[in-house]
């Protein structure tokens, strides 16, 4: 199966990717954890990624695919996976289409994860207190929600337009969000 996340940032996209992997045995590519495990080894990558999260912008779309292509022609991906963070604007949903073309591959299921603005601000204000990550700090996140609004919100419609999206409600504890989701996947 593979799936696409959407959703604003904060919105449990990672969360609930990583209960899912358990059960469905595909792994869970996040193009953010990529760019934070990049910044942790200091490769060049990571050095120019860096700059650009800390502002809470977009990392520019070919390095993404580059780093997104890596990881899904993997052995473990050949029978699914789960996308976490990709795509973020309507390009890098064109590059998708364009590489799951070549590697003759289709999507199964976008499923859009929606949670009011006020919600997501107080969730990553909780994570910036445990975690510390750079990018969630007030000003940023302010940043990383008009991103969001302008840019990724679009990719939802262009789903839409494939009918493989389903709108799943984020409120309330992630086992109840984890349960929507599993009664979408029918499992
Ligand atoms: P990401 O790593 O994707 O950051 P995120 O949107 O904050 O993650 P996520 O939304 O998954 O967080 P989650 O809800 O799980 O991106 C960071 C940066 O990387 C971007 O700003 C950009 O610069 C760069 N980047 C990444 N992908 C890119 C791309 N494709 N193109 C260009 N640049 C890219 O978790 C949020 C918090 O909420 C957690 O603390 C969690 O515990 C909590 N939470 C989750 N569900 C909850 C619930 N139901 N109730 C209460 N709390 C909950």
């Amino acid at each position: 199966m593979r799936i696409v996340l959407l959703g604003a940032p904060g919105s449990g996209k990672g969360t609930q990717a990583k209960l899912l992997v358990e059960k469905l045995n595909i792994p869970h590519v996040s193009t953010g954890d990529l760019f934070r495990a990049a910044i942790a080894a200091k490769t060049p990558l990571g050095l120019a990624a860096k700059e650009v999260m800390d502002k809470g912008d977009l990392v520019a779309d070919e390095i993404t695919l580059g780093i997104l292509k890596e990881r899904i022609t993997q052995n473990d991906a050949v029978n699914g996976f789960i996308l976490d963070g990709f795509p973020r604007n309507l390009i890098q949903s064109e590059m998708l289409e364009d590489l799951l073309l070549e590697l003759n591959m289709s999507l199964d299921h976008a499923l859009l994860i929606q949670v009011d603005p006020d919600e997501v601000v107080a969730r990553i204000a909780k994570r910036a207190e445990i975690e510390g990550r750079t990018d969630d700090t007030e000003e940023v996140v302010r940043n990383r929600l008009n991103v969001y609004k302008e840019q990724t919100a679009p990719v939802g419609d262009f789903y839409k337009e494939k009918n493989i999206v389903t709108e799943i409600l984020g409120k309330g504890s992630i086992e109840d969000v984890q349960e929507r989701i599993q009664a979408v996947l029918r499992f």
